[in-house]
């Protein structure tokens, strides 16, 4: 059987390709030498027919070909699709500068926007400084130096989305540290650590951030949730001032007639701990956790827990979003939906 000449076959497609001048004529030209049933398909399948020592080169020749001929259509489809649009494109002189405008919809900022800054406006005129820090986390910022060790049970209040893989443990030194790993923040409260780096008292700051976990939705839960961390540290720190602060900050956010319930909780990086929770119609709403900075925490920053003491808070944004503008449920903010943002205009 005569050898395939995949020159020949080349030149023959190449000038095809060249004169097919619209969508059906290069759909054609596709079907015919790239096809299921096209010739360069045709010739890769009677490859066995070949004698045994052709088919290596001719089969790779082929293969070349094929890849390069479906490089030329996609480069033929490209420039017939410029061609058309330059084609139907008006010509820039037929643009009147001068023409009264009709006014352009503009954007406007998310709900959850406006929540976390008004917020933040009412921490600034209380004192506080506010930061922002990494999404992508350490581990051990996240867990470890917050007080939750690897294989802690507490690690499981936090479900996680991981960025690198968990690495093997090595049978040679099992108890050897394994290496940190990246994930995507779950709390804001890794800030504590890394402003403690790089801080001394007295430390009045609030963080606000996304965070991220790996967790089912409900009315109250969203995968991506918006936190703002508060960090105060200083001389005669002391659990009323935690309260005082917290209902202060309420009440000047909500307005003053809310119902609001302190009760215990447990977070490793806090002794003792609290949620507090919000009043809405016949349910309490829980809008954040804190408690005391725990002293191991004070001490691992270089100061002495004996003299500094503090507190620390993580609040929910988007639940605050939810009472501040009544939303019953919190998965309406993530949805994109325009007919649910765009009430939000002119809002603040
Ligand atoms: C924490 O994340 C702690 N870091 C809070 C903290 C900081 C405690 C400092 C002590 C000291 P928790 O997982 O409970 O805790 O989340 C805090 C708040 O974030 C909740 O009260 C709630 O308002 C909000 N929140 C938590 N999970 C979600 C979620 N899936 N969707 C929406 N909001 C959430």
């Amino acid at each position: 059987m005569a050898l395939p000449d995949l020159a020949a076959i080349e030149s023959d497609a190449r000038r095809d390709l060249a004169a097919a001048a619209d969508a059906p004529a290069l759909d054609d030209w596709r079907t015919r030498y790239l096809g299921r049933k096209g010739i360069l398909t045709a010739l890769l399948r009677g490859l066995s027919d070949l004698p045994q020592a052709d088919r290596p080169a001719i089969g790779q020749g082929a293969n070349q070909l094929k890849r390069a001929l479906e490089a030329a259509l996609t480069e033929r489809q490209q420039e017939r699709r410029r061609a058309e649009t330059e084609a139907q494109a008006p010509a820039a002189t037929s643009i009147d500068v001068t023409l009264p405008a009709r006014p352009h919809p503009q954007g406007q900022l998310h709900p959850v926007t406006l929540t976390r800054r008004a917020m933040e406006r009412v921490f600034r005129e209380m004192g506080f400084d506010v930061v922002e820090g990494p999404e992508v986390e350490w581990d051990t910022y996240n867990f470890d130096r917050l007080r939750v060790p690897r294989d802690h049970p507490a690690r499981d209040m936090w479900d996680t989305i991981w960025i690198d893989p968990e690495s093997p443990e090595d049978p040679a030194a099992p108890l050897a540290q394994p290496a940190p790993r990246r994930l995507l923040r779950t709390h804001t409260s890794p800030m504590q650590i890394r402003y403690l780096e790089a801080h001394q008292p007295p430390i009045r700051v609030v963080v606000p951030g996304t965070c991220y976990r790996y967790e089912a939705t409900d009315a109250a839960h969203e995968w991506m949730l918006t936190q703002i961390e508060g960090l105060v540290i200083d001389e005669n720190i002391s659990f009323p001032h935690l309260k005082g602060t917290l209902e202060s900050f309420v009440h000047r956010f909500l307005g003053p007639g809310l119902e609001t319930r302190f009760r215990c909780d447990y977070f490793p990086f806090v002794e003792p701990g609290a949620e507090l929770s919000i009043r809405w119609g016949d349910r309490w709403l829980e809008m954040l956790g804190a408690g005391m900075v725990h002293p191991e925490i004070i001490e691992a920053a270089g100061l002495d827990p004996e003299r500094y003491t503090g507190f620390a808070f993580g609040m929910g944004v988007e639940r605050f979003a939810m009472l501040r503008y009544g939303i019953e449920d919190i998965r309406n903010f993530y949805q994109n939906d325009l007919r649910f943002l765009q009430q939000f205009r002119g809002v603040s």
